[in-house]
């Protein structure tokens, strides 16, 4: 069996989704997620300039081999771009492998661990009560999980995730007026006094069933996370997301060490060298990696394995940045993994977008089912691609107030 030839497709419904698409003489087809957010053109590039070349005429069967040959071969390892690369690949091969064994790729994986999986949405205000409000919808539409985002009283713009006005809404992560991005100015005493209550508040408000999430998005020094993480431990988060820039993993520590709020950290990590550590030494409690830029379904699971052995459960980032795809590979891995945690779910059932990209998975009260057709259970509809095409746009920047670069 041999593959034949492949395609990478850029755009996609308000959003640059990098699709692969490989052929082979067996007639079967596998889809990949190459989607590197606000910089999408580079791991296209990678797989059709070195990647599609290399690719045809290969047994799509031997997926392992595959990944080894492009990792081990590319010498400059790891990275966003190529894991991102290889991993578009590795989704597809494992995509064909289902289709040719008849079956959904978490039974290849070994089965179902449990029927549905736990997702969490995003709730977020411009202040307190707007995020009250966009919480309280969230629980009316049944989800069981809320990651929690607010505007900060005094805050000369809006933070990471917040709308500038209440009521407001629209892709906060990527703004497609130009390359050029917009800053956000950030003030982290103003947040240090006002984010503890206000989650107290909204425990308070929910009572103790919801699951309540809050993404830092990596603003805290390790001693301003430490603290954090004591000041917030009354409210029982499910978890506090990237307290700390991801570099710096020996911050970790210093939180764990004053602190039993679970941690969860590892969207921007692309591979198991940087997370080993933090698993082995049991510093965090969600690992969040995405199958698309974490290489795929064959590293990522090497990962999920590892964090099994030390309590590390799995909470893969699903920013809407992910298309359908490498959602799909996340909910077969969701669908399977022993040590499961939760999922980052985000509307991506749009109309325009289940015409891109049809399928049978399902949300439903809070809970993601997987499809039972045979690999990833994710069409891709070439003649509705036709209308989109890449759009540049780029995330905020993030500076202090006396214009210090901060982290976004
Ligand atoms: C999350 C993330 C995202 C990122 C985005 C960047 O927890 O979902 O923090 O919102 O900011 O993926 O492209
Ligand atoms: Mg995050």
């Amino acid at each position: 069996m041999k593959i034949t030839g492949a395609k990478v497709f850029v755009g996609g419904p308000g959003k640059n989704y990098v699709t692969l698409k490989i052929m082979t003489d067996a007639g079967v087809c596998g889809l990949g997620d190459a989607t590197l957010n606000n910089r999408e053109t580079l791991p296209a590039a990678y797989l059709q300039d070195y990647l599609v070349p290399n690719l045809i005429g290969m047994d799509p069967r031997r997926s392992e081999d595959i990944w080894q040959y492009f990792y081990r071969g590319a010498y400059f390892r790891r990275g966003p771009i190529a894991m991102a690369a290889f991993g578009a690949i590795d989704m597809a091969l494992w995509d064909i492998k289902g289709k040719l064994a008849g079956m959904p790729l978490y039974d290849l994986f070994g089965g179902k661990s449990r029927d549905g999986a736990l997702v969490y949405a995003h709730a977020t205000g411009a202040d307190l009560p707007d995020l009250m409000d966009s919480v309280a919808r969230y629980v009316e539409q049944g989800y069981k999980a809320v990651r929690v985002q607010c505007g900060i009283p005094g805050m000369p713009t809006a933070s990471y995730a917040v709308p500038e006005e209440a009521g407001g809404d629209g892709d906060y992560i990527t703004d497609f007026s130009g390359i050029r991005p917009k800053t956000e100015i950030w003030d982290t005493d103003r947040y240090m006094r006002f984010m503890p209550g206000a989650l107290a508040e909204i425990r308070a408000r929910f009572g103790p069933e919801l699951k309540i999430l809050h993404d830092v998005h990596h603003r805290l020094s390790p001693r301003e996370a430490a603290a954090f993480a004591k000041a917030v431990e009354p409210v029982g988060l499910y978890w506090l997301e990237d307290p700390t820039p991801a570099e710096d993993q020996d911050a970790l520590r210093l939180i764990r060490q004053h602190s039993t709020t679970p941690i969860a950290i590892g969207e921007v990590f692309n591979s198991i060298w940087e997370c080993n550590k933090l698993i082995e030494n049991e510093l965090i409690d969600f690992i969040r990696l995405a199958v698309t830029y974490g290489g795929g379904i064959t590293h990522v699971k090497r990962i999920v394995d590892l964090a099994a052995l030390h309590h590390v459960r799995t909470g893969f980032h699903g920013a809407p940045s992910h298309s359908p795809i490498s959602m799909a590979a996340q909910a077969h891995l969701n669908a399977w993994a022993p040590n499961f945690g939760i999922q980052e779910y985000l509307v991506l059932g749009t109309p325009a977008c289940d015409a891109l990209f049809p399928s049978a998975h399902e949300m439903r009260d809070g809970m993601f089912y997987v499809s039972d057709a045979p690999g990833l259970g994710v069409d891709f509809d070439e003649g509705e691609a036709a209308q989109y095409s890449y759009k540049p746009g780029s995330h905020p920047i993030v500076r202090l107030e006396d214009g210090t670069m901060w982290n976004y």
